[in-house]
């Protein structure tokens, strides 16, 4: 663009706004890596999507680490006690981003509902990280738990 403030001979070319391709990070890179030309196809790799059919949608398989395209088991949840706290252990993708990770709470297996929990990194275990989530329960921890992803 040209402004005023340049006098008529002498005429300069202005560029602005130029825009530089993106570097991809996140969740779009890695439907870019995972999924190649359907990264953008909202039905093979959106974040509700099931492409490979083993019930965890591609966030939770992003979330966890795990392969969008081949049957994938559902992460373990581990269990530590510290005092009144304790801490619902499962691997996760370390290196996700603008995901988070929460915990539900059922007694009966049939009405879940979410508790507190606080994250904390338990360390690297191959590829993936340790995470913890410590909940508090007054009533002790007796129930059926299960860790939820949802992107934040
Ligand atoms: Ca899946
Ligand atoms: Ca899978």
């Amino acid at each position: 663009m040209k402004d005023s403030s340049v006098g008529r001979d002498a005429d300069k070319v202005w560029v602005d706004s130029v825009k530089l391709p993106a570097r991809e990070e996140g969740l779009v890179a890695w439907r870019i890596e995972k999924f190649g030309d359907d990264f953008d196809e909202i039905y093979v790799s959106g974040s509700l999507a099931d492409p490979d059919g083993d019930g965890l949608v591609n966030l939770a398989e992003y979330g966890f680490g795990l392969d969008p395209l081949a049957i994938s088991e559902v992460p373990n949840l581990g269990i530590s006690r510290v005092g009144s706290t304790s801490d619902l252990e499962v691997l996760v993708n370390g290196s996700a981003v603008g995901v988070g990770f929460y915990v539900m709470k059922s007694v009966d297996l049939v009405g879940w509902s979410e508790v507190d929990s606080v994250p904390s990194d338990g360390g690297a275990v191959g590829d993936k990280m340790l995470l913890k989530l410590g909940v508090l329960e007054e009533d002790g921890l007796k129930g059926f738990y299960r860790v939820g992803v949802r992107s934040e």
